[in-house]
């Protein structure tokens, strides 16, 4: 049985579950926030030390969301595509994607990794270069979905592109309610970033999505 390391809140995570539910990939989900061992186990099986990490029926393991969706499609090729290759739908997706990644990365190294180093005196400057590449992104996200005339960022439909950004923008929606439970919430709301509300907007068409909807 295929095997997929997880958290639940996890927006890389999420977007790996939506990844292979469009492929019709079955696999067993292991919370790593669930026990010690699980955690333990998944950072003996990938040295990223990040979740997704997906163990293949074989025994293979990948990790890292992007490379798992690439590989996915090349392993999986009858599935319906997660990049479509249509070079028009190529440029929406793979422009939009790496501003996904940028927001996620950015709001989760300065909120939780690197957040120690919040006392020192250079944080302030580091911050500010930080936040404004991650606002600046958010509002390119605001600006790419609000000029679409469709629900979907490729013409050929339902892609990584809108999982990648369903998944963004369930994780900075609901941020501000974990912050009262976990500490790293809070510290990446306190770092001052503004979801738009075009994006919340856009999000809403695919909320009713069985596989978005199974994500809990
Ligand atoms: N580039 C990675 C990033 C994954 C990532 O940052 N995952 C976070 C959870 S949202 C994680 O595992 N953090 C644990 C840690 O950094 O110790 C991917 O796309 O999978």
């Amino acid at each position: 049985m295929r095997i997929l390391y997880h958290f639940p809140t996890s927006p890389f995570a999420r977007r790996t579950r939506l990844a292979l539910a469009h492929k019709g990939l079955s696999f067993e989900l292991r919370d790593s926030r669930s026990h010690p061992n699980i955690q333990a186990e998944a950072r003996r099986l990938s040295p990223l030390k990040t979740v997704p990490v997906l163990v293949e029926e074989d025994g293979r393991v990948i990790g890292d969301s992007t490379a798992i969706s690439h590989y996915l499609d090349r392993a999986y090729p009858s599935a319906p595509p997660l990049w479509p290759t249509g070079p028009e739908d190529a440029f929406a997706l793979f422009e939009l994607a790496p501003l996904v990644d940028v927001v996620q990365n950015g709001l989760a190294d300065l909120g939780a990794r690197y957040y120690a180093l919040h006392t020192s005196e250079a944080w302030g400057a580091v911050k500010a270069e930080a936040m404004d590449r991650v606002q600046r992104a958010l509002d390119a996200l605001a600006q790419r979905v609000s000029a679409l005339s469709r629900p979907t960022v490729a013409r050929s439909g339902w892609s990584a592109a809108d999982m990648w950004l369903v998944t963004m923008e369930h994780w900075l929606a609901t941020l501000p309610q974990r912050a009262t439970q976990f500490a790293p919430a809070a510290q990446i709301v306190s770092l001052g970033w503004r979801l738009p509300p075009e994006i919340s907007r856009w999000a809403d068409q695919h909320r009713d999505r069985p596989e978005v909807k199974a994500l809990g």
